[in-house]
């Protein structure tokens, strides 16, 4: 371990009386890191204890990695700086405020575990107080978060009006604070530096010089696969060492004078606003990956010997006796203070109240704020073609396309709240702001032009353009909601939002309900979906919404029409809930469904169907670009046979509005549900169970579905009109149905 030099500069009577520093720590930091990082391990020493016990159910320790860690902490702000650590930062964890009771009690999944009320596994950190984010046991995710947590400070340093709060919508339950110099840390293994979620978030972090600090903790293994698997040449900071605006550090990890003087020089540079910081600790990993893993499958006894020699508790207390900090007695008095503390709170936490089985249903979504509620239910006020003799107002009170309508809408939210920033692929209307300036072109805004002039408006740090990275798009506006903001952020096509799957399905839904409302991102992520297109093909005309639904937390809307799509956009931007916002390109400019601009505070609530045309004799129930085709259907068996069809349009998918299906259902005895996806397993499914199963005395023939075939969507469009459903098909099935 290092001896810091005195500096040359002072004088003889200075240098006498100036208390040593260890590289910039003090002989008292020294022993408070070694009294955390004991606490760290004896925490984890008492988990293993109570998991053979079976009184925990899982356990992974933080042990090899408690040096880092302390000294991470040393050198950036509780409650001030950012955090999105891992499983192994239980000691920066304690260093920062975390107590040893708080982490007994996610251990064995108390109501009052701060982390997530025993939602979570135990060593998944979250303590709201000291900025430390919820994050998930996904490795990697919480990477493009921190990124998006970062661009957040930067912003709201520069648009401090956007923290005020506001009555009505998200932002009167969204607090925001900032610092303007704050560091956002984030750490990760080894292993997990393969994902690709890392390389796009280092790219994004050096493009933009963001103040955010990683922690590469490297103890060469991912479980069982060793770093040279992981990595090509073993050496992760070979890798990454092209990336520019970057501070880089690579050191030993178990030795705290040694780590806290490179993170203290990343956390120097990244607060000088400099750019980002890559720090790569070697550490080790004396107890297996976690009690599931057994490391002598894997591990010679010889390896495991060169480690335990590493170990930075053991390194740390002969350092502390060799420099003459701590003798051997005080060095006891601090172990037997930190077994005393760590059993007192072991058996606090083992006395704790438990979760009751009725609180599973909290925090899915906001509790604050409803979003079917009749807050959300405001009327058009659609300008009067007479009211003026000018030109604009005239043009106002045209028929609009829904494309129209969605570029109105979100003009006006921005206008009227500065958290609202907007960002994707091609969004923006260039990102050579020059050319714009000098008036050499017209501008983009995304490749349906629905963002269109937007940042010409608002500016390129509301309305951007971003790498083509959709993992990035979504990972970084979870991060930046969590700090407050509304990204209202595009998918280009619904066929690519794979990518993003991770974000979209293990990590935006669940952080209100994982964290036990501690933490949550509301943000709306708007998509172009759908066919019907005549040459879409595969990768242009998917649908998939049933993929969505199916995951707790999202709000699912697909509006049908321009005057649905402005109201329901504004219900999604103003709720404090996430919102997958299903565009469908066949309607963007459709005839059918226009409608003059509603006006800025025009909503539509979540969940409230809409009967496009009232029947008696069977219930169509659609949703999307299915609800045009099935009303020309409709119509037609009307004129032709005399059968009258009501034709409900959900409008949203999650919630949907079942009261309006039964009601329905109840009057007209038959139901078909009809939709643009594939059929099997599609989101007809879940509405055809539910009529089977609750509207079963009031049926008087089978529950049918109309859908796509069990195929994707084909090219040439002979192929496409044979798998996606047309006004034909529909009109087949409901004479049918209706004849049954
Ligand atoms: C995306 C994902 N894939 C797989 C896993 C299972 N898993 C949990 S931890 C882990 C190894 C992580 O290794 P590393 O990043 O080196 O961190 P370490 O545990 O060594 O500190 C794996 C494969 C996971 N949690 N998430
Ligand atoms: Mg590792």
């Amino acid at each position: 371990m290092a001896t810091t030099k005195v500096d040359p500069k002072l004088n003889e009577s200075e240098i006498k009386n100036k208390p040593k520093t260890y590289d910039g720590l003090t002989s008292q930091q020294l022993i408070d890191s070694y009294r955390t990082m004991f606490t760290s391990r004896r925490i984890d020493d008492r988990e293993i204890l109570l998991k053979r016990q079976q009184k925990v159910f899982f356990q992974i320790s933080g042990a090899g990695h408690e040096a880092v860690g302390v000294a991470a902490a040393f050198s950036l702000r509780p409650g001030y700086d950012w955090f999105y650590p891992y499983y192994r930062d239980r000691a920066l964890c304690l260093a920062l405020g975390a107590t040893p009771y708080e982490m007994l009690l996610g251990a064995v999944g108390a109501a009052d575990d701060p982390c997530s009320g025993g939602r979570q596994m135990p060593s998944h950190w979250a303590y709201k107080r000291l900025n430390i984010v919820t994050q998930s046991s996904a490795t990697g995710t919480q990477i493009l978060q921190a990124v998006g947590c970062a661009e957040a400070g930067r912003y709201l340093a520069k648009h401090p009006n956007a923290t005020r709060k506001a009555e009505g919508d998200y932002r009167q339950f969204k607090d925001i604070q900032f610092q303007g110099d704050e560091i956002t840390y984030v750490s990760l293994g080894d292993g997990t530096t393969s994902q690709g979620e890392f390389w796009e978030a280092l790219n994004t972090a050096s493009n933009c010089r963001l103040p955010l600090l990683f922690c590469v903790q490297d103890n060469e293994y991912a479980i069982s696969v060793p770093v040279e698997v992981q990595t090509s040449g073993g050496n992760i900071s070979r890798l990454v060492s092209a990336f520019p605006n970057f501070h880089f550090e690579e050191m030993d990890g178990t030795d705290p004078v040694i780590a806290y003087a490179a993170l203290r020089r990343a956390a120097d540079y990244c607060r000088a606003g400099n750019g980002p910081a890559f720090v790569h600790a070697h550490v080790i990993r004396p107890y297996s990956h976690s009690l599931s893993d057994d490391e002598r499958l894997y591990r010679p006894d010889a390896e495991r010997q060169r480690d335990a020699a590493r170990d930075p508790i053991s390194c740390l207390q002969m350092f502390l006796l060799r420099e003459g900090i701590l003798d051997e007695k005080e060095i006891n008095r601090i172990e037997k203070e930190v077994d005393e503390e760590v059993q007192a709170a072991a058996d606090r936490a083992l006395e704790a109240r438990v979760p009751q089985p009725e609180s599973i249903y909290h925090y899915v979504y906001s509790p604050d704020l409803d979003p079917t509620s009749p807050a959300f239910d405001r009327p058009p006020a659609f300008a009067s073609p007479e009211a003026g003799s000018d030109g604009k107002r005239a043009a106002a009170s045209q028929p609009k396309t829904m494309a129209d309508l969605i570029n109105a809408t979100l003009r006006d939210e921005m206008r009227r709240d500065e958290r609202v920033i907007i960002f994707g692929e091609d969004i923006a209307d260039a990102s050579r702001e020059e050319y714009l300036k000098q008036k050499l072109i017209k501008g983009k805004g995304g490749v349906f032009k629905l963002t269109s002039g937007l940042q010409m408006e608002f500016g390129p740090d509301r309305v951007f353009n971003t790498p083509l990275a959709e993992a990035a798009i979504v990972g970084r506006a979870t991060g930046m909601a969590t700090r407050g903001l509304k990204p209202v952020v595009e998918i280009q096509f619904f066929d690519y939002i794979w990518p993003a799957m991770m974000q979209l399905r293990d990590e935006l839904p669940i952080i209100r309900w994982r964290s036990n409302n501690a933490f949550s991102s509301p943000l709306v992520v708007r998509v172009a979906i759908g066919g019907y297109l005549t040459g879409g093909a595969i990768y242009h005309s998917q649908c998939g919404e049933s993929i969505f639904t199916h995951t707790p937390g999202l709000r699912v809307v697909f509006p049908s029409n321009s005057l649905d799509a402005a109201g329901l956009l504004r219900t999604a931007i103003r709720c404090d809930d996430p919102v997958l916002f299903l565009e469908h390109k066949r309607l963007y400019r459709e005839t059918y469904g226009r409608s003059p601009y509603p006006g800025p505070d025009f909503m539509v609530p979540f969940g409230k169907a809409k009967i496009v045309q009232p029947g008696t004799d069977l219930s169509v129930i659609t949703y999307g670009a299915v609800v045009p085709r099935a009303l020309q259907a409709a119509q037609k068996l009307e004129r032709e046979q005399h059968v009258s069809v009501e034709l409900i349009d959900l409008r949203t998918l999650s919630p949907f509005d079942w009261e309006a299906i039964a009601t329905s259902v109840k009057k007209t005895n038959r139901a078909l549900i009809a939709y643009e996806d594939s059929l099997s397993w599609g989101y007809g499914a879940e509405i055809a169970a539910r009529i089977a199963d609750q509207l079963f005395h009031h049926l008087d023939a089978p529950v049918k579905r109309i859908a796509a075939t069990d195929t994707f969507v084909a090219y040439q469009p002979l192929l496409e009109n044979a798998i996606l459903p047309q006004a034909s098909d529909l009109f087949r099935a409901m004479r049918e149905l209706a004849e049954f």
